[in-house]
């Protein structure tokens, strides 16, 4: 392994942190890893993501693998997840399937102004930064996870003091935007897409009304696949997963970017919801035990890469 690139998961790390870790794959691996600034944040921050491609991304027509965090600035051990694949993907270099035939764009940190203020403000804060009513902790700041052209406003809040407040209009905010473009323009090569979120041990398929995609059954089946192969190395402490169509199995929410991916045709859009590794009351489940973050990484890997390799084969 390279110890130059490598990132302990022995902690969550801050938005800074991350980033220049991602600089540094760049540097380490620049025959396979290109770092991507895909928008400027609310408040200014670069929304960077790494494209990974044994190849040339741009000319490949490998299938793609997308993947991103912390969309919800508080649902910490998201990130976890994604730093674990980047780890092994690169640093680690354990799966040669899954770097050589398949590109991966990797987003850890979707929502970074909100994850600066869960460090800095407030640790339970969910949306992004955007102004409101008042500049206060309360009415401001859009859900992003609702802020997709995709049945937008219908299962979401018009109130901007609300925790689910879809914006004032699909993709208002630049944060989604950045989601937006990528899979607008890889639409064709994205086989799996994956919204990494907390806490509950679910993985999710659209659509947030209820209404089945297309391939719905084939959509559970491989959600079944990844969420078994989670649960055969998860920590016996936690619940198994329960796979199934959000509306179904949690509540009906609209705008998500897990329904926009699928509504532009990707086969395999999942949400995964990681497990609370502490507590698990309202709030207590987003705090992030050290000693858990490599574990919840590890875990959630076996269900990616059961996901990916389904994709690869399909
Ligand atoms: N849960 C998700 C949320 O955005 C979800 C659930 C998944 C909604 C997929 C829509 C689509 O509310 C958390 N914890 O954020
Ligand atoms: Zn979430």
């Amino acid at each position: 392994s390279d110890s130059k690139a490598a990132l302990p998961l022995d902690r969550v790390y801050q938005w800074e942190e991350v980033e220049a870790y991602m600089q540094r794959l760049a540097r380490a691996y620049p025959d396979k890893v290109t770092l991507v600034s895909g928008g400027i944040s609310f408040e200014g921050r670069p929304i960077n993501y790494l494209r990974i491609s044994t190849t040339n991304f741009q000319d490949s027509s490998k299938p793609v693998v997308f993947m991103q965090s912390l969309l919800h600035c508080r649902e910490w051990i998201g990130q976890a997840a994604t730093l674990y694949a980047l780890e092994k993907l690169l640093v680690d270099n354990t799966e040669s399937d899954l770097i050589n035939n398949i590109d991966w764009i990797i987003v850890p940190t979707a929502n970074p102004d909100g994850y600066v203020h869960t460090h800095e403000a407030n640790r339970y804060w969910r949306k992004n930064r955007k102004d409101g009513l008042f500049i206060n902790d309360i009415c401001m700041g859009v859900d992003l996870n609702r802020n997709y052209d995709i049945f937008w406003s219908t299962e979401s809040s018009n109130s901007v003091c609300s925790d689910t407040f879809h914006g004032r209009a699909p993709f208002s905010e630049p944060e989604t935007a950045v989601t937006k473009k990528i899979l607008d323009e890889h639409t064709d090569r994205i086989e799996l897409f994956l919204d990494i979120h907390s806490f509950g041990s679910y993985v999710l398929y659209g659509y947030g009304s209820g209404q089945l995609p297309s391939n719905g059954l084939a959509l559970h089946l491989v959600g079944v696949l990844i969420g078994e192969a989670i649960d055969a190395v998860k920590l016996r402490t936690n619940p198994n997963y329960t796979v199934g169509n959000v509306a179904l199995t949690l509540y009906p929410a609209s705008g998500s970017s897990q329904d926009y991916a699928q509504s532009l045709g990707i086969p395999y859009s999942y949400t995964l919801e990681l497990p609370a590794y502490r507590g698990s009351a309202t709030l207590t489940g987003f705090l992030v035990d050290p000693e858990f973050v490599e574990q919840a990484g590890y875990e959630t890997w076996e269900g990616i890469k059961a996901g990916a390799r389904f994709a690869l084969n399909s």
